[in-house]
Formats: structure tokens, C-alpha cells, sequence
């Protein structure tokens, strides 16, 4: 029996081995992540040492659930015929259940509540503020740029279920993100920042960051909106502090200034006919 076990436990390292090896560079240093995706936001850290943190601590616990399930089987495995001797009504192991689970959520609560506190943050005065307006079923992004000297206007851009929306930001500047949904509740989610927030129909959410990563990264809605939840789709461009004001050029060349519509007008932004009523 010992073995089968040893042989079976070299096969699947082997396969393990084998299975890395085909991996590319990327995969494997997110592995080295324990899934999470490349990070892009001066908060990431903090949330990273949490998931890193938390896997360690479910490690520790594991190991030692292993390591006395297996010394119970080995130690009081059946020797001769007939029932053992039963323990029952044994008050300690009982108090040790109940209390030990309340001690682990406690450990977790605690470090989830520090992180929280770091990554939702305030900054004093943000670089740039961003009104993030969420509608069944895409996104629209109004940049705040009207007192920003090297832009001097407000501008925005918008997507549509065809054409996910654009969200560029200057790497290294802090931003506000200003959360406002015309509909129903949306949830703001870049998964290289390490966090997302809930868009609540009449409530103000914002959360800051500063993005530290040059690049085009993943957005999309978190939570399940409707039919087209799927559709809810942008890409956010981290890029140089020439780049983001020739951005707004652009987008103020195309005569995209001022406030978007949708914020008066939810039919503003084109949806696809049948989905008009749907969950409304
Ligand atoms: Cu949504």
C-alpha cells in the first residue's frame, strides 16, 4: 500500500512538473499570485498581501487538519474485532470546536477590516475626477478636466453594447471615480486594481486610486444587471501624462465637452430595442 501511495504522489508531482512546463511566463508568475492578475493600482498591495496572507493562514489550518486526520487513521486504525470505545459528550473538544472557528473568522475579519480601511482610502485633493455613469449596457466616463490648466475642459466618451467604452488615465496621478448608475444597480470593476464597487441607482460611491502601470486593462460590471450584464464591457488605458491630455484634445475636437446626457437622458445611449423594458 505505502508503495502505491509513494508512486501515485511522484506521478501527479511529475504531471504537476510537466503541466508548469507548458505554461508561459505570464501564467506561471500568476500562479506565483495565486491567480490574482497583474496588478495596476498603488492599492493592489494591499488586498495582494491579504489574498497571499489568507492562503498561508488556510495552508497552516490544512496542514494541521491533514496531519491529525491522518495520525487518527494510522494511531487508531482497527486492530482487533468489535467496537472501540466510544467517546461521547466530551465537553472541552466540544467548547474547542465552537470557539476555534470564531477565533479564525475573527483573525480574518481583523485583517479584512485594516485592508478595507487602506484601500478605500481618501486622497486629500485627487489629481483628476472621473464620473462613472453606469446604464443597461455599457459605461460612460466624464472626465472632470474643466479646472485641470493642461486641459481646461470637460470632456467625456461612452459605449454601447457593440462598442465597449474607452477609460483613459495618466499613470501616476491620482484619481476619483465618481459612481452614478441611471438604472439599476452596476458594480465598477477593473480587475487589475484589486477592487470593485457597487453603482447605486441614487447614491454617490467613489473610490480614489492611482494608477501605477502603463497599459490596457480589463473593466467590466460586477454585478448581474440583466440580459446584457455580459455586454457591460470597457478597457482602461494607462498611459503617459502627454497621452491622456492628447486624449482629451481628441475628445474635445470631437465636440464631446460638458456633462454626458445620459445623466438626464438614460435613452441616450443606443440600446438594443427588445432589452429597452427588461428588468426595469
Ligand atoms: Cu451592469
Amino acid at each position: 500500500m505505502p508503495r502505491t501511495v509513494s508512486r501515485l504522489l511522484l506521478a501527479s508531482l511529475g504531471l504537476g512538473a510537466l503541466g508548469l512546463a507548458g505554461c508561459s511566463a505570464e501564467t506561471t508568475a500568476q500562479l506565483g499570485r495565486l491567480g490574482l492578475p497583474v496588478a495596476a493600482s498603488d492599492r493592489s498591495p494591499y488586498t495582494h498581501h491579504l489574498w497571499i496572507g489568507s492562503w498561508i493562514a488556510a495552508f497552516g489550518v490544512g496542514l494541521l487538519v491533514w496531519g491529525m486526520i491522518i495520525w487518527c487513521v494510522v494511531r487508531y486504525r482497527r486492530r482487533k474485532p468489535g467496537v472501540p470505545r466510544q467517546n461521547r459528550y466530551n465537553l472541552p473538544i466540544e467548547i474547542l470546536y465552537t470557539v476555534t472557528p470564531f477565533i479564525m473568522i475573527g483573525v480574518l475579519f481583523y485583517f479584512t477590516v485594516l485592508t478595507q480601511d487602506k484601500v478605500q482610502a481618501k486622497v486629500q485633493h485627487p489629481d483628476h475626477v472621473v464620473t462613472v455613469v453606469a446604464q443597461k449596457w455599457n459605461w460612460s466616463f466624464n472626465y472632470e478636466e474643466a479646472d485641470n490648466p493642461d486641459v481646461g475642459t470637460a470632456t467625456w466618451e461612452s459605449g454601447t453594447i457593440e462598442q465597449p467604452a474607452n477609460l483613459y488615465l495618466p499613470v501616476g496621478e491620482s484619481v476619483r471615480f465618481n459612481l452614478k448608475s441611471v438604472d439599476v444597480i452596476h458594480s465598477f470593476w477593473v480587475p487589475a486594481f484589486y477592487e470593485k464597487l457597487d453603482v447605486v441607482p441614487g447614491r454617490n460611491n467613489s473610490l480614489d486610486l492611482t494608477p501605477t502601470k502603463e497599459g490596457v486593462f480589463a473593466g467590466k460590471c460586477a454585478e448581474l444587471c440583466g440580459t446584457y450584464h455580459s455586454a457591460m464591457l470597457f478597457n482602461v488605458h494607462i498611459v503617459s501624462k502627454q497621452e491622456f491630455i492628447a486624449h482629451m484634445k481628441e475628445l474635445e475636437a470631437k465636440g464631446q465637452t460638458g456633462q454626458l446626457r445620459t445623466l438626464q437622458n438614460p435613452d441616450a445611449v443606443p440600446q438594443r430595442p427588445e432589452s429597452k423594458q427588461e428588468g426595469r
